[in-house]
C-alpha cells in the first residue's frame, strides 16, 4: 500500500475542525442530505489502465518517471487513487497492453486493494508485434474476411481476460473509417462491421454487456464507420437487449448537445456507459471538468432525471469512467481531479429540485427553469463530496495528501526515473 489508513487520518485531524464547519453549513441548507450522502458514497468511477501514464501528441511526449511498469503496478496506481478518494473502486483494462501472466493472482491484488474490473477494451485500432494482418484499413468493416475473423477472434479473446478476471462487460471502440472520399463503400463497411459485432456478441456470457463506442473523427478524417450515437445506437439495438452505446464526451462534433444524447439514449434503454473528459476543440482528453463544469452538470442533471424516471440504481445502473490523457500533469493528480470533478457534478445534479423544474417546464416557466439549475449548479458542494470520502475512511484533500506525502518521488524511487506505463 502507498498509502497507509493512518496516514490518511494524521492529515484528516488537523483539516477536522474546517471540514465539520463548512459541512454543517450545507447540511443545513441543503435538503435530503443523509440521501444524497450515501449516493456520493456509493459511486465509483473506473480509472483505465492507459491513463495512469504521461500521455502525448505526435509531436512529443515529456514523462515525468515513476509511471507503472506492468499491471501489477497499475493496480498499485489505482489503489493508491482509491485509498484517497474512496471513489476509484474499479480498473479498466485494455488488452493486449494489460494482459494477466496470471489472472487469479491480478484479481486478488486488485482486491487487497478493493477494486473490481470494469469493462475490458479490445484493440483493433494498432497492429502488434506477430500479428498476421494489418489494421492499417480498418477491422470489422475490411474487405478482407481473414481480417475480420482476426478482429473477432481478438475481441472473443479479450472477453475471455475480462471472465477471468470478474469483468461483467466489453468495450468495442473501432478505429475503422476512411480518410478519403470512394475509400470505403459505406454500407458494405457497415453490413461486415453489423456482423463481426453479432459474433462477438454471441460469445458474450449471459450476464455480460457489449458497449459500442462512437467517435466522430481520427484516425480516420473523412468517414467513422460508428461515427456517431446513432450508429451506434442502430448496432446496439440490432444486436440484441446485452448490447448499449458507449458515451465518450471527447467523441462529438464541435457543439453536440451531448447531454439531450444522454437522455434520448437513457429513454430508449441503451445508454451503458460513460468514458468521461473535457475538450476545447476536439478529442482533447483533459481532465473533467477542467473546460466547461457547466455541461458536465447538465449531463449529470440528465443521467440523475433519467436513472430515477427508470428506477435505475445510480452507482451500479450505468458504466462510470475516465478516459483522459495528461500530457502537462502528472496523471495521478490529473485523475484525482477528474474524479473530484464528477463527483462534484454528481452532487450538483442531486440537489435540482426535480419537481419544481417539472412545473416550471410545464407553466413555460424559462426563467425559473433556469435559476433552478442553477441554483444547484452554483451550490458549493464540496464539503458534501469531502464528507463522504470521510465516512469512506478516505482523505479530505486527496490532492494535498498525495503531495504532502511526495508519492510521485517515492515512485520515482521504486520504480526508476524513465519508465513509461504501456498502452497510448
Ligand atoms: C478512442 O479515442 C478511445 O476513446 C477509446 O475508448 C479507446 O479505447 C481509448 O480512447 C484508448 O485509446
Ligand atoms: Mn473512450
Amino acid at each position: 500500500m502507498l498509502i497507509e489508513k493512518k496516514t490518511i487520518s494524521d492529515h484528516n485531524d488537523p483539516l477536522l475542525s474546517q471540514h465539520t464547519r463548512r459541512f454543517t453549513y450545507a447540511s443545513e441548507t441543503v435538503p435530503g442530505i443523509k440521501g444524497i450522502i450515501q449516493k456520493l458514497k456509493d459511486f465509483q468511477v473506473a480509472i483505465p489502465s492507459w491513463a495512469l501514464g504521461t500521455g502525448g501528441t505526435r509531436f512529443g511526449r515529456f514523462n515525468g518517471g515513476g509511471e507503472p511498469r506492468m499491471l501489477e503496478e497499475k493496480i498499485e496506481d489505482v489503489g493508491l487513487l482509491h485509498a484517497l478518494n474512496a471513489s476509484s473502486g474499479a480498473i479498466s483494462l485494455h488488452i493486449p497492453w494489460d494482459i494477466p501472466a496470471d489472472a487469479k493472482k491480478i484479481r486478488s491484488l486488485a482486491a487487497e486493494h478493493g477494486l473490481r474490473f470494469d469493462a475490458v477494451n479490445s484493440n483493433t485500432f494498432q497492429d502488434q508485434p506477430g500479428q498476421k494482418y494489418s489494421y492499417k484499413f480498418g477491422s470489422l468493416q475490411h474487405v478482407d474476411k481473414a481480417i475480420r475473423k482476426q478482429a473477432i477472434e481478438h475481441n472473443i479473446e479479450v472477453i475471455r481476460h475480462g471472465m477471468e478476471l470478474g469483468s461483467d462487460s466489453l468495450t468495442v471502440w473501432l478505429a475503422d473509417g476512411s480518410c478519403f472520399p470512394g475509400q470505403l463503400n459505406f454500407r458494405r463497411a457497415f453490413e461486415n462491421t453489423l456482423s463481426g459485432l453479432q459474433e462477438i456478441y454471441a460469445a458474450l456470457p449471459d450476464n455480460w454487456k457489449v458497449f459500442v463506442e462512437y467517435k466522430a473523427y481520427e484516425p480516420n478524417f473523412y468517414s467513422t464507420t460508428v461515427g456517431d450515437w446513432g450508429q451506434s445506437y442502430l448496432y446496439a439495438s440490432k444486436l440484441g437487449s446485452k448490447a448499449y452505446t458507449l458515451v465518450d464526451l471527447g467523441h462529438h462534433l464541435p457543439n453536440a448537445n451531448i447531454q439531450q444524447i444522454v437522455a434520448l439514449l437513457l429513454n430508449e434503454k441503451k445508454l451503458g456507459g460513460f468514458h468521461f473528459n473535457d475538450s476545447k476543440y476536439g478529442d482533447d482528453d483533459l481532465t473533467v471538468g477542467s473546460i466547461d463544469p457547466y455541461q458536465l452538470f447538465l449531463i449529470f442533471n440528465e443521467l440523475v432525471e433519467g436513472m430515477d424516471a427508470r428506477n435505475m440504481n445510480h452507482a451500479t445502473g450505468l458504466g462510470w469512467m475516465i478516459d483522459a490523457s495528461h500530457n502537462v500533469k502528472d496523471p495521478l493528480e490529473d485523475l484525482l481531479q477528474s474524479v473530484e470533478a464528477i463527483m462534484i457534478a454528481y452532487a450538483q445534479a442531486l440537489l435540482v429540485d426535480t419537481k419544481a423544474l417539472q412545473d416550471a417546464q410545464e407553466k413555460n416557466d424559462v426563467a425559473r427553469a433556469q435559476e433552478i439549475l442553477q441554483q444547484a449548479y452554483r451550490t458549493d458542494v464540496r464539503p458534501i463530496v469531502a464528507e463522504a470520502r470521510l465516512q469512506n475512511g478516505a482523505a479530505l484533500a486527496p490532492l494535498q495528501l498525495f503531495r504532502e506525502e511526495k508519492v510521485r518521488a517515492q515512485l520515482i524511487k521504486e520504480r526508476g526515473e524513465k519508465t513509461i506505463a504501456t498502452g497510448l
